[in-house]
């Protein structure tokens, strides 16, 4: 049996509103798909191919070397951040820059390799939101698996015109300018993010002349986890270039008392830098919580809160 359903010509970008190809007939009759041995695709040039991701690799690199708001790490924190952000203000141009190839950070087990999450009441609202199922054992709601939080909320971020993702990209260091706000000259404020491919960052002792790209824009969300080969990035670069006297060191776990301290103390910890999830428990000495993702979450909300009420002002 062959499926008149139609599959996607090479040329089209078109798509309608509800999201099938606009096909002419003619192309309905081209574009089948044959289970019985005879499926062909349609014609292809590699140079097509090229193009069609160089062209957009360029003009994505363009239109955000200048943004509104820059996210680094996208982890459950940061994509909860890019997800507020984006919804609430479609105007602003959001960056998200991931230093892994897969976007997520830690959410894709919920601790231990564990698949289950456990997020807290009232992170569960936020759950709601997003439309991510889960049991409800009172005081705290549980996913089946966190693969299915990390998807949703990447997919719906993704989805939004306002934001873009390089992922497999390393956030190597911060832009600095006076910060025009200061009373004491010489005091500066984070203005954007200087990247380079991960790859390229990993290889920094083996070549040189392998410069970085610039990201501008006010306002710089970092959310990079706790320490570890990439962690807590951008509060030990404050440290290491003298802008921070020191870190305050993840402590010990508390489940009861760091989601509360996490999303209560989410803010802008230096100017033009506001630090959510686990990065905060590096700078503030900040006990870890464990496999409970609802601080995660909502630290993401209220740095997106945050950011927008200093965009404002
Ligand atoms: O790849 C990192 C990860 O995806 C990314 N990242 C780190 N440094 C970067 C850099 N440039 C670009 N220089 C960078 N990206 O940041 C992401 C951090 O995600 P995460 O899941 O590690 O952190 P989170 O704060 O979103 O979530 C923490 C989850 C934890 S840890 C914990 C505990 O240890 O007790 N408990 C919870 C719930």
């Amino acid at each position: 049996a062959t499926s008149t359903r139609p599959i996607s010509p090479p040329e089209s970008d078109a798509s309608s509103v509800d999201g099938t190809l606009a096909l002419a007939n003619d192309d309905k009759a081209r574009y089948v798909e044959d289970w019985d041995g005879n499926l062909r695709f349609a014609p292809i040039k590699e140079a097509h191919v090229s193009r069609a991701m160089t062209k957009r690799h360029g003009e994505d690199l363009y239109n955000t070397a200048v943004s509104d708001i820059v996210i680094v790490g996208a982890g459950s924190a940061g994509l909860s951040a890019a997800y507020v952000l984006a919804k609430a203000r479609p105007e602003l141009k959001v960056t998200i820059i991931e230093a892994g190839v897969a976007p997520g950070g830690g959410a894709w087990v919920g601790g231990q390799l564990m698949s289950s999450m456990c997020v807290r009441k009232p992170a569960h609202l936020f759950l709601d939101e997003l439309d991510v199922p889960y049991d409800d054992e009172g005081d705290m709601v549980v996913v089946k698996h966190a693969a299915l939080f990390t998807s949703t909320i990447l997919s719906k971020v993704l989805r939004f015109p306002n934001v873009k993702l390089f992922n497999a990209t390393a956030v190597e260091d911060l832009i600095t300018r006076p910060d025009p706000l200061a009373k004491t000259p010489g005091t500066v404020r984070i203005a954007g993010v200087v990247t380079n491919f991960t790859l390229v960052t990993l290889s920094h002792g083996l070549q040189s002349c392998m410069d970085p790209q610039t990201i501008t824009a006010p306002i710089v969300m970092s959310f990079c986890g706790h320490d570890g080969p990439f962690g807590a990035f951008s509060v030990k670069r404050l440290v290491a270039t003298g802008l921070l006297e020191k870190l305050g060191n993840m402590r010990t776990l508390d489940m009861r008392s760091a989601e509360d301290y996490i999303v209560n103390q989410t803010r802008e910890v230096f100017p033009g830098l506001i630090t959510g999830g686990m990065e905060l428990s590096e700078i503030d000495g900040a006990s870890r919580m464990g496999a409970t993702f609802g601080a995660m979450l909502l630290s993401g909300k209220k740095a997106a809160l945050e950011a927008l009420k200093l965009y404002d002002a």
